[in-house]
């Protein structure tokens, strides 16, 4: 394993991570001699409003994949409207290759707690849910011990810590459908309907769960605000850039010796993540990744020096998404990665528009044409044609998502899908998966 530099190493900002590695961290003893739950005796003694102020200046941006202002949301909630309102945590984490928001509700479930506490505060809820992955049963579980402990300590229920504000919290397991991770999905899940996304507008903020107004944050959002009450927003925004501002936990899978999640500044460039992560792995050359995750456009090896901010990632012809990044190498093949997460988005399509529905099979079975040697030329003119029918005329995130590594591959590696159709490179697939299709 190559040691990453003094240099390298400075680069790592442990703020959401850094109890990770204290053992029993999880529990509320250690938590609370860790600063757990101070930042929230200083929230409660705060206005709403000038919490909600608090995180807008700080200019701390949703880490769930889209980056749209956490303040800029709270402040959609309408306030004096007579309806209840809900605080609902985005713990569906299904993205391909991201693995940041599990770890977190495992060795720090009451940071994630503490977080929703001040957040429901902000937004005048007494009500508030987390959804989480229906797999993920050890998190789940550190999370509901976590939420016992609150109430038995008087940070949940009834007039917390004697300010008179009430809030409930309930924990619930999602069933493992990837759709649900879409805010509008997991809310019809969560309200007991099968989940799929409805029509925005109207926004959640307006008319989320139970038609009421309604914030839908992710797990790192929510759990950064304990850190901006206590640190502050001038010294949350000497972290990051001018506009993506504050750590990010970026997971990295893939190639390198040393995969794992890596808390830095936003604006840290992909090479010093992988020298963060020791290196390559030896022998292998960096050939294309995804800043953040499969329905962000791949990147190449020439990209390595790209800063790993939402404009940068931007500039660059991707999105930074939930800076998932998967790393691959001259070893891997980009047609056969790109078939392999289509097989995910067609599994996964909850099936309510054509455009996904339909599309995504389509562009498996000429993906399976393509890896079994059968592909034509015309197969390729097919796959820009079908992502260009789903791209912008699906019914949510989902179908456009997939087509994002079909048309960046196809943008990059053409080559590679003419080695499959002209016979240079010997098939992946076996005529029995054509078969199949
Ligand atoms: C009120 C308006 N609210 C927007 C809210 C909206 C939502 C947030 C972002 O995420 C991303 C995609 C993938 N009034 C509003 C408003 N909002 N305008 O802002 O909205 P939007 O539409 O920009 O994105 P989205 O559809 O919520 C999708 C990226 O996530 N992704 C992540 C997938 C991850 C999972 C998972 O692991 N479970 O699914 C992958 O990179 O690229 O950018 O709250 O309500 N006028
Ligand atoms: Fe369902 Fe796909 Fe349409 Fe989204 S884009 S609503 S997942 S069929």
């Amino acid at each position: 394993m190559s040691t990453p530099s003094a240099g390298t190493l400075a680069k790592l900002t442990p703020v959401l991570t850094k109890r990770w590695l204290s053992p029993d961290a999880w529990r509320l003893d250690v938590y609370e001699r860790l600063d757990g739950y101070a930042a929230l005796r200083k929230a409660l003694a705060v206005h709403p409003d000038d919490l909600i102020a608090l995180i807008k200046d700080s200019g701390l941006r949703g880490r769930g994949g889209a980056g749209f202002p956490t303040g800029l949301k709270w402040g959609f909630i309408p306030q004096n409207d007579g309806k209840p309102h809900y605080l609902v945590v985005n713990a569906d984490e299904g993205e391909p290759g991201t693995c940041k928001d599990l770890p977190l509700m495992s060795h720090d479930p009451h940071s994630l707690v503490e977080g929703v506490i001040i957040a429901s505060y902000a937004i005048r809820a007494n009500r508030a849910y987390i959804y989480i992955r229906g797999e993920a049963v050890q998190a789940a579980r550190r999370l509901r011990h976590a939420v016992a402990e609150a109430y038995k300590a008087g940070y949940l229920g009834k007039n917390i810590l004697g300010t008179g504000y009430d809030l409930d919290l309930v924990v619930h397991s999602g069933a493992g459908a990837y759709i649900c991770g879409e805010e509008t999905a997991l809310l019809d899940s969560l309200e007991g309907f099968r989940g799929q996304p409805r029509l925005r507008p109207p926004f959640p903020a307006t008319h989320g769960l139970y038609a009421s107004p309604t914030v839908v944050n992710n797990v790192g959002t929510i759990a950064s605000v304990p850190y901006i009450v206590l640190g502050g927003a001038a010294w949350w925004k000497t972290m990051g850039t001018e506009k993506s501002s504050g750590p990010m936990i970026y997971s990295l899978s893939g190639r390198v010796k040393n995969p794992g999640q890596y808390e830095c500044s936003m604006g840290i460039t992909l090479r010093e993540l992988i020298e963060l992560a020791g290196g390559m792995q030896d022998g292998h050359q960096l050939r294309f990744w995804t800043p953040g995750g499969s329905s962000t456009p791949l990147l190449t090896g020439d990209h390595i020096d790209t800063a790993m901010d939402f404009e940068s990632v931007a500039a660059a012809g991707s999105i930074l998404g939930t800076t998932a990044v998967q790393l691959f190498s001259d070893q891997d093949c980009p047609v056969y990665a790109t078939y392999r997460w289509l097989e995910f988005y067609h599994h996964e399509s909850c099936g309510k528009c054509t455009p996904c529905r339909e599309g995504n099979y389509w562009m498996v079975r000429v993906y399976r044409r393509i890896l079994s040697g059968e592909g034509t030329l015309e197969d390729l003119d097919t796959l820009l044609d079908t992502a260009a029918n789903i791209l912008g005329r699906s019914f949510c995130g989902l179908g456009d998502g997939a087509t994002s590594p079909v048309t960046s591959s196809l943008q990059y590696f053409k080559q590679d899908y003419l080695d499959y159709i002209e016979g240079r490179k010997a098939p992946k697939l076996s005529a029995h998966a054509l078969a199949g299709a």
